[in-house]
């Protein structure tokens, strides 16, 4: 059974969701995908969430984006919203953002499925240890990159 589950908006947020699929896919967690909009197919999306028997959603959604409280609507599993970016910007990143008291969206920023993948692996290490342990060392492999990318700035300088 999957984990997480995402859910787009529309297939043309496919971009942002690939990102999530690679963490997902690095930390060895199962997912499952479909595209179900807020306005176009409300009802749909309420079979989705109750359907699933994941333990987080990532929802996935542009302009005026509903479905992250949508999905939050129908379910008190967590919800991790991804505003994807338009012409406008600010549009999803408020509608994922100010959610009404009572029906709270973890949100990410613009197009930022890693993120939302990151953060749902989170979650999930709660009850994980060896989540958790892949979490820690995803975080050393960071910090390497950090240093590694410096001392070529050094180089590339000639200090
Ligand atoms: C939102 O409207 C979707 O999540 C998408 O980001 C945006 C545009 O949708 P399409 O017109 O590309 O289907 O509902």
């Amino acid at each position: 059974m999957s984990k997480v589950s995402i859910i787009m908006g529309s297939k043309s947020d496919f971009p942002v969701a690939e990102k999530a699929i690679a963490i997902l896919k690095k930390f060895g967690v199962r997912y499952d995908i479909a595209v179900a909009s807020a306005h176009r197919t409300p009802g749909r999306v309420e079979d989705l969430v109750k359907g699933s028997g994941s333990d987080v959603f990532i929802a996935i959604a542009g302009m005026s984006a509903a479905l992250p409280g949508a999905v939050a609507s129908f379910t008190v599993r967590p919800v991790i919203g991804v505003p994807v970016s338009g012409t406008m910007k600010l549009d999803s990143l408020l509608s994922v953002v100010q959610m009404p008291p009572g029906i709270p969206v973890a949100a990410v920023g613009l197009d930022r499925g890693d993120n939302a993948a990151i953060l749902a692996v989170e979650i999930l290490s709660l009850q994980d240890p060896e989540l958790r342990s892949r979490l820690c060392e995803y975080r050393l492999e960071q910090a390497d990159k950090v240093i590694a990318d410096s001392e070529k700035v050094v180089a590339d300088a000639g200090c």
